[in-house]
């Protein structure tokens, strides 16, 4: 039985992606971690791992059930996790729209039987990766803000040593009529 390793995210606006990453070549310094590329820079709402096609089926369907509002979000935290060598940016207060979402997008994981940490959900997006030595982080004078109206089923697909996220399907967050 084949199976994907997928997830639920939000990808990011264009231009952010490339502010993102130019914003980032300025603040950190090469020998900081390995860069994500502009394309593979996404928030994960559900992590899903191995998946086979039948379950993948049933939780695209679980997902279209959704009904929520679209919700704003604020790029202005910055933190580093050394054991997993990441840093990454966040929200100092992430909106209640993105937990509602993480929340039932990972409630429907795990009643599928997709294995969910139970470390709480620390919404972010991976800047860097392998960086496991100390890390000096930007002043927090940063910030940017996007609508999310849709979020997405992603798969990572590791070819040629890359990974690279394919996005399978998208849903809207619409208001309510
Ligand atoms: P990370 O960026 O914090 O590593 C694709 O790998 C996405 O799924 C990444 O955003 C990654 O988060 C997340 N991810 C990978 N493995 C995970 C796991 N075991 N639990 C939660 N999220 C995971």
């Amino acid at each position: 039985m084949s199976a994907r390793r997928l997830f639920f995210g939000i990808g990011l606006p264009e231009p952010l992606p490339q502010q993102l990453v130019r914003w980032r070549a300025e603040q950190f310094p090469e020998e900081a971690g390995r860069p994500i590329a502009a394309a593979n820079l996404h928030m994960t709402l559900a992590f899903l791992g191995d998946v086979s096609d039948e379950k993948a089926q049933g939780l695209q369907q679980l997902a279209g059930r959704i009904q929520q509002r679209p919700f704003t979000l604020d790029l202005d935290d910055a933190g580093h996790w050394p054991r997993p060598g990441v840093v990454w940016l966040g929200c100092r207060q992430a909106p209640r729209g993105l937990l509602q979402l993480a929340d039932m997008l990972r409630s429907q994981a795990a009643r599928s039987g997709c294995y969910q940490s139970p470390q709480p959900f620390h919404p972010h997006i991976t800047l860097l990766r392998n960086a496991t030595r100390p890390v000096t982080l930007p002043p927090r004078n940063f910030h940017w803000r996007f609508t999310v109206d849709h979020f997405s089923l992603y798969e990572s697909v590791f070819s040629q040593g890359r990974t690279r996220y394919r996005r399978l399907q998208s849903w809207p967050l619409q208001e309510s009529t």
